[in-house]
């Protein structure tokens, strides 16, 4: 094909797509350079249409926690094309993969299934706000809903690396319901509850922050926050699109022991093809039509092929020990990286929870988003192409989260931390 390479490809892409990409992040606006068009996965290796391989620390943004083409992923799409690949009617997969969430997330009595994060966090939204008669939403700077025009306020992920304002089109008048709090910082949350707290029907938030990069949740917060929001009658919204089914089998909530109203689950539950969910209480759920009057819909919602792949990564994460062999080798990833920054003299903080982390090029600590601000950006850039020429893709964003997964074993370690230390030195 004429052009077939990375940049003759992003040179054809730029006179039909928006930016070249068919998502912001993906440009390579915040390190630099032309985006590399892929190939084929196999495992934790991404080629590129050049045939230059690397460590794939990325995983299409979280969904690929088992590695590329897994065998039982391929095979359940296969066999599901085979059947048909879409009814727009009921099918068995729905009802397995509604009861296997609800048994791994107790707190998700009922769910609705969409084909992306952004459509189950505007639905939450909506139904929240439904079902409570109220307006206000509360979020937290920096944090990343997806591109929804409630959430495009002080948002992470591709607006915060794209340097965006607010985006345009976004009518101020329903901005204005959008209330933003300082990440980790229960003092302010209190103090806004106390003064708008009648007219807030939900709080929302990414219990372990990817869109910022990794942070954590300070002790506390997290049930702090979980009090405000009964306190005041208002609903507590887990954004678990990258957490969920990474973190623990339950998710953020599973592993900090917290029980939110609404949930909302992207990525893994569909193991690389597209699937999003919204769930939580069951008398909150039955507002949603056609069982309620919020109305959500979507013409390839429970997808049968998405379904069969969600299942089978769902399934695979059964496999004894799975989650402490992820724990395992972000642990390796971390201590190695932090190992060879100081070897090279080079400060850098690293934040992790389980096989998620960012390397930030700052002192630290990263808690909030004014502290992940002070990372240079432009050293992250030059990292980030540094470890490229050493055949490791990074997330291209110093606001992002890198993903392990099961694939990843002590060859890949070695791979990476040798590219690092390479890449530490010629900074
Ligand atoms: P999607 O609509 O992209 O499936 O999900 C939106 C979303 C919602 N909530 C959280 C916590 C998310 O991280 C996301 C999407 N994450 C970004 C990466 N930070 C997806 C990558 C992209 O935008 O291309």
């Amino acid at each position: 094909m004429e052009n077939s390479g990375s940049q003759g490809l992003f040179a054809r892409a730029l006179q039909h797509i928006p930016g070249g990409v068919n998502s912001p992040v993906r440009a390579f606006r915040g390190v630099g350079g032309t985006p590399i068009f892929f190939r084929e996965g196999a495992g934790p290796w991404l080629t590129d249409v050049d045939g230059n391989r690397y460590v794939d620390h990325v995983g299409s943004w979280g969904p690929l926690i088992l590695g590329h083409a897994y065998p039982a992923v391929v095979r359940a799409v296969m066999e599901a094309a085979q059947r048909g690949t879409s009814f727009g009617a009921p099918h068995a997969g729905e009802v397995e993969l509604a009861e296997l969430v609800s048994r791994r997330m107790p707190s998700v009595e009922m769910l609705r299934l969409t084909s992306s994060g952004t459509e189950a966090t505007l639905a939450a939204v909506r139904l929240a706000r439904g079902f409570t008669g109220r307006e206000a939403l509360v979020k937290f700077e920096g944090c990343y809903h997806g591109w929804g025009d409630s959430f495009l306020v002080k948002a992470g992920s591709g607006v915060e690396t794209l340097g965006l304002p607010d985006s345009p089109g976004v009518p101020k008048t329903l901005a204005q319901l959008t209330l933003t709090l300082p990440y980790n910082n229960l003092e302010a949350a209190k103090a806004l509850f106390a003064a708008e707290g009648q007219r807030i029907a939900a709080v929302i938030l990414e219990p372990v922050v990817g869109n910022m990069g990794v942070l954590k949740p300070s002790p506390g917060f997290l049930q702090g926050l979980q009090s405000l929001a009964r306190a005041h009658g208002a609903l507590l919204i887990f954004d678990e699109v990258m957490t969920g089914f990474r973190l623990a089998p339950g998710g953020a909530q599973e592993l900090y022991g917290l029980k939110p109203d609404l949930t909302c689950l992207g990525k893994v539950i569909g193991g690389g093809l597209p699937v999003g969910a919204y769930g939580g209480r069951r008398d909150v759920m039955q507002h949603v039509a056609p069982a309620g009057p919020v109305y959500q819909a979507g013409t390839l919602s429970g997808n049968p092929l998405a379904v069969a792949a969600g299942l089978a990564c769902l399934k695979a994460l059964e496999e004894p020990g799975a989650y402490a062999r992820l724990e395992a080798v972000g642990r390796a990833l971390e201590e190695g990286l932090l190992a060879e920054a100081k070897a090279a003299g080079v400060s850098v903080t690293l934040n992790r929870v389980g096989s998620m982390w960012t390397l930030f090029f700052t002192p630290g600590p990263v808690y909030d988003y004014p502290t992940a601000k002070t990372a240079s950006v432009e050293r992250f850039g030059r990292f980030f192409h540094a470890m490229l020429e050493g055949g490791v893709y990074l997330p291209p964003s110093q606001f992002e989260a890198a993903f392990a997964s099961l694939a990843m074993g002590p060859d890949v370690v070695a791979h990476t931390l040798e590219a690092a230390r390479k890449a530490f030195r010629s900074l």
